[in-house]
């Protein structure tokens, strides 16, 4: 049966563009996992309540360090177990917007602890949403400071021993006895009763802070069947019987009554507001204007480039060179090596955008220009690449084209030919002349001019530039013909 979404809240994407991959219209979360359910409760909130331009959501690290994947909202994703401070800046400076601290239990009750202690504290006008899943999820499922007693985790194979490791820490009750805070309720993701008063809880610490009350703290029981090592229905199961038992449900603190609602003063966020507020002068509108001897053809201007290969090809390094190169020609350009959530397997990508327009975000979801240099990654992201894009492989260690037709593809010889100079470690310099001449988008004098800047090892320079100079003449044939 063909799955279907009746209805998805106007606080979510569409498409999760953003997460990209094969399946941009689900979530990157396990089967049964409580963080998709809180977040669609979180969104049919935010929209009821007609605050979702005013609304930013801080997701710090953890399973749902993605969460800007799927709000249509404000998005920052902050440090590990810093969004109370993040927070706390955005509210301070733009008072009428709404603003979301969205933690794990890693998070805010490990590394966060003081973070978030501090701003009950102080009561900042913000709404937390704690998901205490008694483990750390992301990371394959070690123990947490919300770990049952007995409760076996990677960190703790033998069962969690108070003489040990301590007694699980319950932050409501510890955040009740504070005397800041105006609401703090622990709740359940478990049957539809509980479920229910999840969403009475969530509107409620939002009402709050529309109405511009205090700090509001909701704590969400949620299951974590793949760290748990269940499947979804014995984690619920557990949660029912054991977690609750651990963590008693109910409202530990509510003095929100006694307080008069009064709609906060001062600037909703913008980006100018921002500006405003830092001194900052006024927003470059003018596209940038590079400077490039060559002429682009139009499909390969401002390039969303991925670049994947093992640990070693160097592949953060041709990203890094793309993106110096592009800057040192007066492109806005972006490069960020990019870690999933998976477990780390030797491999490496990065995501570079050279523009002459603005960049909104390093991430590059879609690419233009896919550079794989192994098999592995061409399989993985051949399908993010939009159609017509060009797909540039190391003809060394990729022997079939991609099974895709709409693409361009361009295959390189490059580990042989750096091989021939002597050193396999500038396949990479290899792929980036051959890249720069068959898209014309920068000319080799401004590239070679670049590689000081980021080579530190200065001898190798003259290397570098042979094997940029070979990547060149590799596909001046193909130009040619
Ligand atoms: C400074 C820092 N330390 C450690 C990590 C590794 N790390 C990533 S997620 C995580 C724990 C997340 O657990 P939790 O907050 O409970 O989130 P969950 O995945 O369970 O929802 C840790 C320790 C990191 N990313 N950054
Ligand atoms: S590891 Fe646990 S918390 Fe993370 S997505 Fe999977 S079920 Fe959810
Ligand atoms: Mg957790």
């Amino acid at each position: 049966m063909a799955e279907k979404v009746l209805k998805r809240a106007d606080s979510f994407y569409p498409i999760f563009e953003r997460k990209g991959g094969p399946t941009p219209d689900v979530t990157h979360y396990c089967p049964g996992c409580g963080h998709g359910v809180l977040h669609k409760l979180i969104a049919e909130t935010i929209d009821d309540f007609g605050i979702r331009d005013r609304t930013i959501l801080i997701s710090p690290v953890g399973c749902s360090v993605f969460a800007y994947y799927y709000f249509r909202t404000g998005n920052i994703q902050s440090a590990h177990g810093r969004a109370p401070a993040v927070a706390t800046g955005i509210k301070r400076v733009f008072p009428q917007s709404i603003v979301i601290s969205y933690q794990g239990d890693g998070d805010l009750a490990a590394i966060g602890t003081n973070n978030i202690l501090q701003a009950a504290n102080r009561g900042e006008k913000i709404t937390v949403f704690f998901v205490n899943n008694a483990i750390y999820g992301m990371t394959g499922g070690q123990m947490a400071p919300t770990t049952l007693i007995g409760q076996k985790t990677t960190t703790s194979p033998m069962g969690r021993k108070p003489g040990n490791e301590g007694f699980p820490i319950r932050m409501s009750e510890l955040i009740a006895t504070l005397h800041a805070p105006i609401y703090v309720e622990r709740v359940a993701l478990t049957d539809a009763k509980n479920s229910t008063r999840v969403r009475k809880a969530v509107r409620k610490a939002l009402q709050n802070q529309i109405d511009n009350k205090g700090f509001s703290f909701v704590e969400v029981l949620s299951v974590c069947p793949s760290g748990w090592k269940m499947t979804p229905v014995q984690a619920k199961e557990w949660l029912t019987q054991e977690m609750i038992k651990a963590f008693p449900l109910g409202v530990y603190k509510d003095i929100s009554d006694e307080i008069e609602a009064q709609p906060a003063k001062g600037n909703v966020f913008s980006v100018q507001g921002l500006r405003e507020q830092l001194n900052l002068p006024e927003e470059k509108v003018a596209p940038a204007t590079p400077v490039n001897k060559t002429a682009t053809p139009e499909k390969y201007r401002n390039p969303r480039l991925k670049m994947a290969g093992f640990g070693g090809q160097g592949i953060l390094m041709l990203g890094l060179g793309i993106a110096q190169a592009g800057m040192d020609a007066g492109y806005e350009v972006s490069w960020i090596p990019s870690y999933g959530p998976e477990m780390r397997g030797g491999t490496a990508n990065c995501h570079v955008n050279l523009s002459t327009e603005r960049i909104g975000s390093p991430l590059v979801t879609r690419p233009t220009v896919l550079i794989a240099m192994n098999l592995p990654s061409l399989e993985k992201f051949v399908d993010e690449v939009v159609p017509g894009g060009l797909i540039i492989t190391d003809a060394s260690l990729v022997t079939q084209p991609p099974a895709r037709k709409d693409l361009e593809h361009l295959s390189i010889p490059a580990t042989q030919i750096a091989d021939e100079l002597g050193n396999t470690r500038v396949a990479n310099m290899v792929i980036l002349g051959a890249y720069i001449a068959y898209t014309q988008i920068l000319d080799q004098e401004t590239v070679f001019a670049s590689l000081p800047h980021f080579i530190k090892q200065k001898s190798l320079i003259g290397l570098n530039i042979q094997a940029i100079k070979k990547g060149i003449e590799s596909i001046s044939s193909q130009i040619k013909n």
